[in-house]
């Protein structure tokens, strides 16, 4: 089937739904023929970026190196998927000047800090809160929200399949798929 290779990079907290609305929009473009490629904390800090923790350096360092990874792959022609916190406007706007105009997307992740830290799934703002884990991300490290994402979702309010509908919708009116 006929797609443009680009970037879809998902921004936001720990817990706001990037992974699992970028694994969903990643089975849906799947199913309808399309290749496209994910990386998440899952495949690229147990690998790749093993080396980094946390810090505000190795979060730069982090994503650097994602970007580049992300530029590798859409010059293979895949439509990719990158789920990564990315606190920083600057490091975004570093992966965003390595693409051509349209081929980056941002997909901010804009579910409230309360939400999140109510879902809690592996119990790390709970930790964060009592002092056990250091500079974690709304807590005692900053998030930037940025200002002009191509795409909004907010999971407090919208569905995985609403976010899902809202992306294909997204790259269908840019012809990208
Ligand atoms: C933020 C942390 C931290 C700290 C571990 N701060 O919700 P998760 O668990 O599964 O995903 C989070 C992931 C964040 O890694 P990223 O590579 O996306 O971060 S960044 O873009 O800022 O480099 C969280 C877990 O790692 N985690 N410690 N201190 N998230």
């Amino acid at each position: 089937k006929n797609q443009s290779p680009c970037l879809l990079w998902f921004t936001g907290l720990s817990g706001s739904g990037k992974s699992t609305i970028a694994n969903a929009l990643d089975v849906a473009l799947f199913e309808r023929g399309y290749h496209t490629f994910l990386l998440d904390g899952d495949n690229v800090r147990h690998g790749l970026n093993r080396d980094l923790g946390f810090s505000d350096e190795d979060r730069v360092e982090n994503i650097r190196r994602i970007g580049e990874v992300s530029k590798l792959f859409t010059d293979s022609g895949v439509i990719v998927l990158s789920a990564f916190i990315s606190p920083f406007t600057t490091d975004r706007r570093l992966v965003r000047n390595l693409f051509p105009a349209g081929e980056f997307i941002e997909v901010f992740m804009d579910t409230p800090l309360e939400t999140c830290e109510e879902r809690d799934p592996k119990g790390l703002y709970e930790k964060a809160r009592a002092g056990k884990i250091k500079d974690f991300t709304g807590v005692d490290s900053p998030y930037e929200a940025p200002e002009r994402p191509e795409v909004r979702l907010d999971t407090s309010q919208m569905s995985v399949d609403d976010c899902v509908n809202r992306l294909i919708s997204y790259l269908l009116d840019r012809q990208l798929i």
